[in-house]
């Protein structure tokens, strides 16, 4: 049986989970949003991660159907917390092209009460390839609804500087690859630098992805990051694993 096929029936049978991984405010150490991750329970594979069932979503065109069932259920799930935490959902390309994404958001916040000003959407800047004019007209659309829009995966495409220029973008994370060179390639501190540096001239906050290590932790505070996200600060996780306190009635 081929992946394609089970991934047509994996949302009517249930297999897909959200897992939630932290994001920290560096000035106080502060968890103040989670982003959403998506996993596939495979019934014959087991846990099957994103990076291979989403590029056939993509192809298939199911990524629209999923999308939606992500954006539902992460802000279902977030409006259910007790503490106002932003929610950050990832998009794909695909979703800007089929649809009425604008349409889909507005009626999916309505739906579960979660305040616009709650919900940040991460996009790559492969979103603005292929028919950038579209894809802004969109952005400027969903901007008018109240949410944010990050800048995913900043740094690893090849008109990143273009994309920030063409719209006003309310975050940019920095690519885990980044963090992931420091200390070992010379050149990563002084690339991570200058992000920081573009980011507070154009007054847009910047995440540094990837934070797997107190010397990563050290290094982004003392830089004057904004934000982080990375296994040293929480892996994704369940939405039953991330406030025990809770769950356990204390
Ligand atoms: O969680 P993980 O690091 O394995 O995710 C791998 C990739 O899958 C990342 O690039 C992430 O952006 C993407 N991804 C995770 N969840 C979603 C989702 O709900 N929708 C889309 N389009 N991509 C996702
Ligand atoms: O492309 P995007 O930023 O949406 O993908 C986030 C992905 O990065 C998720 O799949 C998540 O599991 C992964 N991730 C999150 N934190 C870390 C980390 O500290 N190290 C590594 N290697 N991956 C991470
Ligand atoms: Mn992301
Ligand atoms: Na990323």
């Amino acid at each position: 049986r081929s992946l394609a096929r089970d991934l047509r029936l994996a949302l009517a049978q249930g297999e897909f989970e959200l897992y939630y991984q932290p994001q920290s405010r560096l000035t106080d150490n502060l968890t103040i949003g989670y982003e959403a991750l998506i996993r596939w329970h495979h019934p014959t594979r087991g846990l099957i991660p994103p990076a291979e069932f989403i590029p056939i979503a993509e192809e298939t065109g199911l990524i629209v159907q999923i999308g939606e069932w992500v954006l539902r259920q992460a802000c279902a799930t977030a409006a259910s917390w007790a503490e106002p935490y932003r929610i950050a959902v990832n998009l794909s390309p695909v979703q800007f092209s089929h649809g009425a994404l604008p349409e889909t958001v507005h009626a999916i916040l309505v739906e579960t009460g979660l305040s616009p000003k709650r919900l940040e959407l991460e996009v790559t800047e492969s979103l603005l390839i292929s028919d950038p004019d579209t894809a802004l007209h969109i952005l400027r659309r969903l901007k008018g609804l109240g949410v944010s829009i990050a800048m995913d995966d900043f740094g690893t495409g090849y008109s990143s500087l273009s994309t920030l220029q063409s719209f006003p973008f309310d975050k940019i994370k920095i690519d885990r690859s980044f963090l992931d060179k420091l200390g070992k390639h010379r050149k990563a501190a002084s690339i991570i630098r200058a992000v920081l540096a573009l980011g507070r001239s154009l007054e847009i906050p910047v995440l540094a992805e990837g934070i797997e290590t107190k010397a990563h932790l050290d290094f982004l505070r003392q830089e004057g990051c904004d934000e982080a996200q990375g296994y040293f600060l929480g892996r994704p996780m369940p939405v039953g694993m991330m406030f025990p306190q809770a769950a356990a009635g204390v």
